[in-house]
């Protein structure tokens, strides 16, 4: 089960956030998933409500947006982080932290602040 997680009516756009799970944790806006290899949590992604937006725990995650624009938050941990899907308007946060985070993203995504300053960021048209 998510953490924090707040519900809307269906067809509007809800966020999670596992700011207090430590275990690396998998998330997958796009096929409705998530995963500390240990629970797995799934959800409708046709139907909605839509989780578009995500903060991750403090391990590192691995973290897949969707179609959506996303705003998607590593928060700590040298977490993976991907935006890319050929659409603009994505959020990345890397997290107030230094441990070295990878964001693969569209270039017309943003990078929140300088919170990415010294991550790896692949970013293509
Ligand atoms: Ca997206
Ligand atoms: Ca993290
Ligand atoms: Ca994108």
């Amino acid at each position: 089960m998510l953490p924090s997680d707040s519900m809307t009516a269906p067809g509007e756009a809800i966020a999670c956030g596992l700011g207090s799970v430590t275990n690396g944790v998998t998330i997958n806006l796009a096929t409705g998933t998530e995963t500390d290899g240990t629970n797995s949590v799934t959800w409708d992604t046709a139907n909605g409500p839509f989780i578009e937006d995500v903060t991750g725990g403090s391990g590192a995650d691995n973290i897949m947006g969707s179609t959506r624009a996303n705003i998607v938050n590593g928060y700590l941990g040298a977490d993976t982080i991907n935006v890319k899907d050929n659409t603009p308007g994505d959020i990345v946060n890397c997290g107030s932290d230094t441990a070295t985070d990878t964001v693969t993203k569209d270039d017309g995504d943003t990078l929140q602040g300088n919170s990415c300053d010294g991550d790896t960021i692949i970013s293509t048209p």
